[in-house]
């Protein structure tokens, strides 16, 4: 019932409506049984009652307004149900809006292990279809179930004063009903478990196929890839019918109960209006409102199939409902400080769920200081830097930025202190403008030119057919890898930060244009400490010291002449980074 409890609090607002259209539905269903009680004085009064001639003459009047009553109870029962869809759906529909909104925000609050191990298509799937499953409860469901019940109920009162023992009679058939249905929900169960779980399978490998489109035709993939969609299709549509199927088994079981009303109802009735036991009147009553105890029975499998459904998909939203990030950004509005831009790692180890990465790693940057992070693929650069914005927290030691462990610090204050340009570069769908100005949008137009020229990336742009309000990102122009890495240094120089990360952002820039953006680097007007991942020596060879990483550990630590001078890891990197370079010169040489 937990997982009830936050679809009644994100009903506030709308709890009045909500239980006004319970209560509608109640009364609504209620009236169900007038018009067979009216039908009952007709029979008995005009049609087979002993004075039914004397009456059809004498009390027209009686008669007229009961046909009347009839007609206006029609009338009164179609306004009454308009005004109760209304009211659910206004009510769940405003309550989905909010849990959505709710939802999104619960999402953007997470932390990257997060996102690591959701897919995006799962939770597409959340945000769209459970979302929508959970309101089609809230409106329809609910209100089948409600009215249902007490049409069932009104029907077995109204029976009971009329005849309880032919009412028992007819109940006899429940029990054997909701056993059967009670089989039937147990069974299909987990097959709407099964189902929603292959509903997002489809959506993920659809959601991955359009993202990745580029590298399916790059391989000439398509046919593997719509195989495998097709595969997950087959399942999909397999479980779909699974689920439907097994409906099937158990829907003779419950239709030849819900006819066996009928037969009852003929034969014990019939005979107990031979004896006089009951009027034709009431009989009349009887098999009117047959109906209101049968057709319940029949729904109630449309109705399981329903709430296992609707359960399925709410232990989804539950799931994102009640999540709790590790890192938690509370987004305080208080003053934030700007830091000095001291980075500390302090015996720093980290792991993924795979295992460790950093092994105990100790180093300090100095405010203003730049430092260049070198070592082969896979060594832990990228990991070892996304430990100063917090994207992950450390398994061992400490970060601390200013003096301060970073787990203690507020965390936008924090972030709102590092400029970051990640290595794998990701731009909005917007213009050039827009992207660079991404961290702050209130930054005048000469200024991200100036950011652009800084990047290297003034003269791209303004080639382009729109320049800085050519659009870019998913639906927007191709941009090259260098362009690209150019426009994300652009936006993570314009923010100013006293802490400035650079991700092998210049990997793909030719040397001329990466002299340039060093100079830019060198010459920014505001203080800042640069953390510089990068492969060529020529960019490290400027850095106040060098990291070397290895294996997840620090081997070296210096300067680019200290680090030559013992040899290692560095030297040999300068010394083929430096053959080749040698043997370029020479061949233009002999040209
Ligand atoms: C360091 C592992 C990865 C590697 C090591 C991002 C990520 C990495 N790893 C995980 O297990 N899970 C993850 O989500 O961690 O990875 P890195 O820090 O990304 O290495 P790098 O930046 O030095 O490499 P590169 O290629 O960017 O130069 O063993 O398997
Ligand atoms: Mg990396």
């Amino acid at each position: 019932m937990f997982e009830l409890k936050w679809l009644w609090q994100n009903l506030e607002g709308n709890r009045a409506r909500y239980i006004t259209a319970l209560v509608l539905s109640v009364v609504g269903s209620s009236l169900m049984i007038i018009n067979p009680y009216i039908g009952q004085r007709i029979v008995d009064t005009f049609i087979t009652g002993e004075n039914a001639v004397q009456n059809l003459t004498q009390e027209r009047g009686l008669l007229i307004m009961l046909c009347m009553g009839m007609i206006g109870f029609s009338l009164l029962r179609t306004g009454l149900a308009y005004l109760t869809t209304m009211q659910y759906e206004q009510a769940s529909q405003n309550m989905l809006y909010k849990v959505r909104i709710y939802l999104y925000n619960k999402i953007q609050g997470q932390d990257m292990e997060y996102y690591d191990h959701n897919r995006t298509g799962d939770l597409m799937t959340k945000m769209t279809g459970d979302l929508d499953m959970v309101r089609h409860s809230m409106a329809w469901i609910i209100k089948t179930i409600i009215e249902s019940v007490t049409i069932f109920l009104a029907a077995v009162v109204y029976f009971f004063t009329i005849d309880a023992v032919l009412t028992l009679w007819l109940l006899v058939l429940a029990p054997p009903i909701f056993i059967v249905a009670y089989i039937f929900a147990k069974k299909v169960r987990p097959m709407y478990i099964d189902l929603r779980e292959r509903l997002s399978q489809l959506n993920t490998t659809t959601q991955e196929n359009i993202s990745g489109n580029r590298v399916v035709k790059a391989f000439a993939r398509e046919e593997y890839e719509i195989e495998k969609f097709t595969d997950k299709n087959i399942h999909f549509s397999q479980a779909n019918k699974k689920a439907a199927l097994v409906w099937l088994d158990y829907f003779p079981y419950l239709e030849t109960f819900a006819q066996a009303f009928n037969v009852i109802l003929m034969l014990a009735g019939g005979y107990f209006v031979m004896q006089g036991r009951i009027t034709f009147g009431e009989f009349s009553a009887f098999s009117a409102l047959i109906w209101a105890i049968s057709n319940p029975m029949r729904n109630i499998g449309i109705i399981i199939n329903d709430i296992q459904r609707f359960f399925a998909s709410l232990s989804k939203i539950v799931e994102i409902y009640y999540a709790k990030p590790n890192i938690v950004n509370e987004h305080k509005a208080t003053e934030k400080r700007r830091y000095e831009g001291r980075i500390d790692f302090d015996h720093v180890s980290f792991k993924y769920d795979g295992g460790e990465v950093l092994h105990d790693i100790s180093f300090s940057v100095k405010p203003g200081e730049t430092i260049a992070i070198m070592g082969s693929t896979g060594s832990g650069k990228t990991s070892l830097v996304n430990l100063i914005p917090r994207f992950y927290d450390v398994s061992g030691g400490q970060v601390l930025v200013d003096g301060v462990d970073v787990r203690k610090l507020e965390l936008d204050e924090l972030r709102g202190n590092i400029g970051i340009a990640t290595q794998d570069v990701l731009l909005f769908s917007d213009t050039i403008d827009g992207n660079i100005a991404y961290g702050d949008p209130e930054l005048p137009e000469e200024q991200t030119v100036e950011y652009a020229r800084l990047a290297a990336a003034h003269d791209f742009i303004t080639k382009m057919p729109e320049g800085y309000d050519t659009i870019v990102g998913e639906r927007g122009v191709g941009l090259s890898g260098g362009q690209k890495q150019r426009i994300a240094l652009s936006r993570a120089l314009a923010v100013r930060r006293p802490i400035l990360i650079l991700d092998d952002t210049t990997s793909a820039v030719d040397l001329e244009t990466e002299e340039h953006i060093q100079k830019s680097l060198r010459e920014l007007d505001f203080p800042c400490t640069k953390l510089i991942i990068a492969q060529r020596v020529s960019t490290t060879a400027e850095a106040d010291r060098i990291l070397i990483l290895d294996g997840g550990r620090l081997i070296e630590e210096g300067t680019h002449a200290e680090l030559l001078a013992i040899r290692g890891y560095y030297y040999e990197v300068f010394m083929l980074q430096n053959e080749g370079i040698g043997r370029k010169v020479s061949a233009h040489g002999q040209k």
